[in-house]
């Protein structure tokens, strides 16, 4: 049984197959509350040309199913997959799927799709599920009495088990390579494009399977956009350009941002306000801890940032962080206090657009029984060892 799994999660996985326990989404489906849960999977659609195809995160993470279609039912934890019969049409145009026939061992009673809905008459009581799938369960079975299953994702969600941190890291390493990457090719005369660019080849060029998020990569006025999206301005000397650039890798997201001197060096009004952020940063990861809330980190943030000559907390607009997973915002509680096994972000920042400058330092943490772990810490923050890295290694820069 237990190499069945193995075998079948080397098919889901790939090549992160060594990271993830085997029989970690049983483990899932078994910590759900009592009660029964119906979860679908997002079904193939013609028009996915632009950004493939993305399997429902919740679906994934308790059955392990990167495919289109299929369907949960969790009572009492004991699960019944439905997988859809080979339609070998439609697997002219898009590949070969995992279908019923290939009776894959998922740890769960396996039945065909078209069982569903007699399934779902039956269930005697409410059925917890996402609130988007409503109308899909009732057309399936009418009469339905539901529940809200998103408590009970979340608050398994918002602990990594050690298989998601290993394949997490894979992540943070990968977009960790691109923000250095981004150093050396940094110029005067560089299009924030080009730069975006440099930097997910190095993450596409891992396996990594898409951006977490469309990067952003402002330089000058558009540091200061907190969703900017263009990455179509050239780069001036002594300008800032701010990075916010993730990978995801196996399903899970990075998300990391830095804010480096497009010529190499900071100016001292630039540096002045670099150091407040990153005071900020660090205070925050120093309160974050079991029993913390997002709300009371985003707290210490601004009371950091208001001990600056300049009262700077108005200027950070944003929250100081958010959990990250499957989803770069992870499906997550922000209000239930942090427990060992959270992995959040941490990312204050200043925008001050009548001087056109932007800066925002976004690091992942692992909070832990002591406190919490950098897990991105890899990745140089200080202003002079940015500086000093860009010197060493950077492009021409002319000055
Ligand atoms: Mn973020």
């Amino acid at each position: 049984m237990k190499w069945n799994h193995l075998a079948t999660t080397l098919l889901l996985m790939g090549a992160c197959l060594a990271l993830v326990r085997a029989d970690d989404f049983a483990d899932r489906r078994a910590a759900l509350k009592k009660g029964t849960y119906v979860l679908l999977g997002t079904p193939e659609q013609d028009g996915e040309t632009r950004d493939g195809f993305f399997q429902e995160p919740n679906f994934y993470y308790l059955t392990g199913l990167r495919d289109p279609g299929g369907a949960v039912m969790i009572t009492d934890g004991v699960a019944t997959i439905y997988l859809d019969k080979r339609n070998a049409k439609r697997e002219v145009w898009t590949g070969r799927k995992l279908a019923f026939e290939d009776q894959p061992a998922l740890g769960a009673t396996l039945k065909p799709m078209d069982t569903l809905a007699g399934d779902l008459a039956a269930v005697k009581g409410k059925v917890f599920t996402l609130p988007e799938l409503r109308p899909r369960l009732q057309k399936l079975a009418s009469g339905l009495e539901f529940e809200d299953a998103s408590p009970s994702l979340q608050r398994l969600r918002m602990r990594k088990s050690a298989g998601e941190l290993a394949i997490m890291q894979k992540a943070i390493d990968a977009s960790i390579a691109a923000h250095k990457a981004s150093w050396k090719v940094v110029r005067p005369g560089l299009y924030e494009y080009e730069l975006a660019n440099a930097m997910s080849s190095v993450y596409f060029s891992r396996g990594c399977e898409r951006h977490a998020y469309a990067p952003i990569v402002g330089s000058g006025p558009n540091g200061t956009v907190l969703h900017y999206f263009r990455n179509s301005r050239r780069m001036d000397a002594g300008e800032l350009v701010l990075m916010d650039v993730g990978a995801e890798c196996s399903g899970y997201a990075g998300d990391i941002t830095r804010t480096v001197p497009v010529n190499g060096k900071f100016t001292p009004r630039q540096r002045e306000i670099y150091e407040a952020v990153l005071k900020a940063e660090k205070a925050v990861i120093a309160a974050a801890k079991p029993g913390a809330t997002i709300k009371q980190l985003k707290q210490v943030a601004i009371d950091t940032l208001n001990k600056h000559r300049q009262p700077l907390g108005d200027f950070m607009i944003h929250g100081v962080s958010h959990h990250i997973g499957l989803d770069v915002h992870d499906f997550a509680d922000n209000d239930v206090p942090l427990a060992a096994g959270a992995v959040i972000t941490v990312e204050p920042g200043v925008y001050l657009p009548k001087e056109s400058l932007g800066i925002r330092i976004e690091d992942m943490i692992l909070i832990t029984e002591q406190g919490s772990v950098v897990l991105t810490a890899d990745l140089p923050k200080e202003a002079a060892e940015i500086e000093k890295i860009m010197a060493q290694e950077g492009a021409a820069r002319g000055h």
